[in-house]
């Protein structure tokens, strides 16, 4: 399979996340990556850097404001008292609260929707990296390549055209799903990850033309709390276009394939022209943040699965935190696609 990577992660190694009103010790490590690397090296297959996009695609997503923002808020927030080495929101916008302030502070409020999205020095930098490629895995499908996973960190589906939170700043695969429109007027997105893909379903909410589809844990007692439940199904346009497929807590394999047949149905009927897999190893059953108890054997089925469907296919990586069973679960995957 032609993978996509590059070492520009590492810029972005933000040391701890709010939980809970405590500073922790940050999941999304640069470690992560190279876990998922070696399974790519083992596996061999073909590995390639990512191409520059320029902002283009990505400003087809995010609104500017927020671009503006990432950008500049870590060298904004250095020229605070007393600066810390993260730019974290403290003061939120809620309900009934409508204002964009003009200084550092409001803003990361503003644009940050969680206490586990901090922005390091090279944050964006990172983000711009990883989109490029996820970019650059969509563009091998559009000459041809039957099927490309992105290798990106950090990851994207909780980012929203203008939030960041749950560790991601650009929506790697909503900014793929775009690109990839030029030539498929129809997409479908599974998102297999252990949380609900929000900024992926919010993006997309309101459009017919490209599907979400996500299985998850139950959102009204895990993250990201609020949204991922069975009744948003899409809005206007998008209408019947959004399925979510809440899984309880502690749910295994045998749940997850059934939920899993009732997605590749949804998918099958919405007749796309190419498929994007939102790629979590974080519905493991070791995994430190998640719920669920998917076995390494089950990512190999879930493999089959979704590339018995015969579409071009883009997978991107979103989480997983297990890094020692990281490099077992990806090619556990990427051997039961190519089979
Ligand atoms: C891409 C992705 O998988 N993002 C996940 C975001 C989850 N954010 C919540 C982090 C809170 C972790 N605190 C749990 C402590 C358990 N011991
Ligand atoms: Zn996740």
């Amino acid at each position: 399979m032609l993978v996509v990577q590059s070492d520009a992660h590492r810029s972005h190694q933000p040391r701890e996340i709010i939980s809970r009103g405590q500073a922790i010790p940050h999941w999304e490590v640069a470690s992560r990556a190279d876990a998922l690397l070696s399974a790519v090296k083992t596996g061999g297959h073909d590995l390639r850097p990512p191409v520059a996009h320029g902002l283009g695609p990505i400003e087809a997503i995010h609104d500017t404001g927020y671009l503006e923002f990432l950008k500049t808020a870590w060298s904004r927030w250095q020229e605070l008292p007393d600066p810390t080495p993260y730019v974290h929101p403290y003061a939120q916008p809620n309900r009934r609260m409508t204002g964009l302030p003009t200084g550092i502070q409001g803003q990361a409020g503003y644009y940050m929707a969680t206490n586990s999205a901090p922005i390091a020095e090279g944050t964006w930098i990172a983000s711009l990296a990883s989109a490029d490629i996820a970019l650059t895995a969509a563009s091998a499908l559009l000459s041809g390549e039957t099927a490309a996973y992105a290798l990106c960190r950090p990851p994207g589906h909780h980012a929203f055209s203008d939030l960041a939170g749950g560790f991601c700043y650009l929506n790697n695969i909503a900014i793929a799903a775009s690109h990839l429109t030029q030539r498929w007027p129809q997409l479908a997105i599974l998102d297999i990850d252990v949380h609900h893909g929000n900024g992926t379903q919010s993006i997309f909410y309101e459009r017919n033309d490209v599907l979400f589809v996500s299985l998850h844990g139950d959102p009204s007692d895990y993250f990201p709390f609020f949204a991922g439940y069975a009744d948003e199904t899409g809005s206007g346009l998008g209408a019947n276009k959004n399925l979510n497929l809440p899984l309880p807590k502690g749910a295994g394999d045998a749940e997850f394939l059934v939920a899993l047949e009732v997605a590749l149905k949804k998918i099958r009927d919405h007749k796309p022209g190419a498929l994007l897999v939102s790629l979590g190893f974080d519905g493991f059953e070791k995994d430190p943040i998640g719920c669920l108890k998917i076995t390494n054997a089950c990512f190999g089925e879930i493999a089959r699965r979704v590339s018995a469907l015969e579409l071009p296919t883009l997978l991107v990586q979103e989480g997983g935190y297990d890094v020692p069973s990281l490099e077992s679960n990806l090619s556990s995957f990427l051997d039961g696609f190519n089979n």
